[in-house]
């Protein structure tokens, strides 16, 4: 059973810091998350590394309890990126003779190439949510990479057609969200970031593939889209087109940042009705902003959209911030949500 919140409930995007025992962090944030495997960026010998990343996995989420976060997830420390670690658990895929995909940035890097029809031949998160559950009790939330982004990460050299490929995700997705629920999970989150990067072909099938992944979902999905990490993309619109196509995607809330966009809260209104997962965390730079910036930075907001819904998050995932910064945020977070809450 879904467990309470208080009002304007706090969590993060997903991603914390990786300890530097754990991962070759310098190479994480030199290089653009890895679509492919990556299993050489792990410090710890393959016979100790799922008890390594169940010892980091603990830390991380204490830390989010010891801030005062009210959501808490996994800080996605088993993964080598938000989304390689599900997408390369997937049938139909040449990981052995990747593809290449163009990123946002505009630099060709080795992609999945689909060469067979996409299956899911296991769930792939459950245990992940089952130890998350064991190990705090606030609610939980567990991020999965969208059925868009993962369409668009991969290279089709079998469908032909890009919404059928998507469409095929989206059956993944949605088999892969009724198994986390089930495992324990009380909020799912999809992670569609190029939504926002490619917002033509978002335009053309973004909904439909989205609608299609949350059809029968047995509890609420969040969906993050973002400008990118702050470590990698720099220049960040202050609007976004896709969100008035947003508002018609079933999902609980949409998770957006709004402190490194400056995101105009009147573009908000389309999602009117809808929960919003506010960004209200810079990752830009390490330094801690005071909860009075961050509270302010929801007030701006709070004319746009539906109070009783709304909660308040990362602009995206911290995993590229050193972890004292990580803490703070988390804390100076939480410390904002408890002054907004003697306002309400
Ligand atoms: N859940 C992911 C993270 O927190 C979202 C990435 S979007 C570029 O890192």
């Amino acid at each position: 059973m879904a467990r309470p919140l208080p009002p304007l409930p706090t969590t993060v995007v997903g991603s914390l810091p990786q300890p530097d025992w754990l991962i070759d962090r310098d190479r994480l944030g030199h290089q653009f998350p890895p679509r492919v495997r990556a299993k050489e960026l792990w410090r710890v010998p393959v016979e100790f590394l799922q008890e390594a990343q169940d010892d980091a996995t603990l830390a991380t989420i204490r830390a989010q309890e010891v801030a005062g976060l009210d959501i808490i997830g996994d800080g996605e420390i088993r993964r080598e990126s938000y989304s390689n670690h599900f997408a390369t658990a997937l049938e139909g895929l040449d990981l052995d003779h990747p593809g290449s995909v163009r990123n946002r940035s505009g630099i060709d890097i080795p992609a999945p190439r689909v060469v067979g029809d996409i299956r899911r031949p296991a769930a792939v998160q459950v245990d992940d949510v089952r130890f998350l559950r064991a190990a705090t009790d606030r609610a939980v939330k567990i991020t999965v990479p969208g059925p868009f982004t993962m369409a668009q990460q991969a290279q089709d050299d079998h469908y032909g057609d890009d919404r059928a490929l998507a469409l095929a995700y989206a059956e993944v997705v949605r088999a892969e969200i009724a198994d986390l629920f089930a495992a324990g999970a009380d909020i799912v989150q999809l992670d569609e970031p190029w939504l926002q990067a490619r917002p033509e072909v978002a335009r053309r099938y973004g909904v439909e593939v989205l609608s299609a992944a949350l059809e029968g979902a047995p509890g609420p999905v969040h969906v993050h889209v973002c400008f990118g990490y702050a470590a990698m993309v720099a220049d960040r619109p202050e609007g976004y087109s896709v969100l008035p196509q947003l508002a018609d995607v079933p999902a609980a809330a949409i998770s957006i940042e709004t402190a490194q966009s400056h995101l105009d809260p009147a573009t908000l209104a389309p999602l009117r009705g809808k929960g919003v997962a506010l960004g209200v965390l810079d990752l830009s730079t390490p330094e801690v902003e005071t909860p009075e910036v961050i509270a302010d930075r929801v007030r701006r907001a709070l004319d746009h959209v539906d109070v009783d819904t709304l909660v308040l998050s990362s602009d995206c995932g911290l995993k590229y911030l050193p972890r004292e910064s990580a803490a703070g945020k988390m804390r100076a977070l939480a410390e904002a949500a408890a002054v907004l809450r003697t306002e309400l």
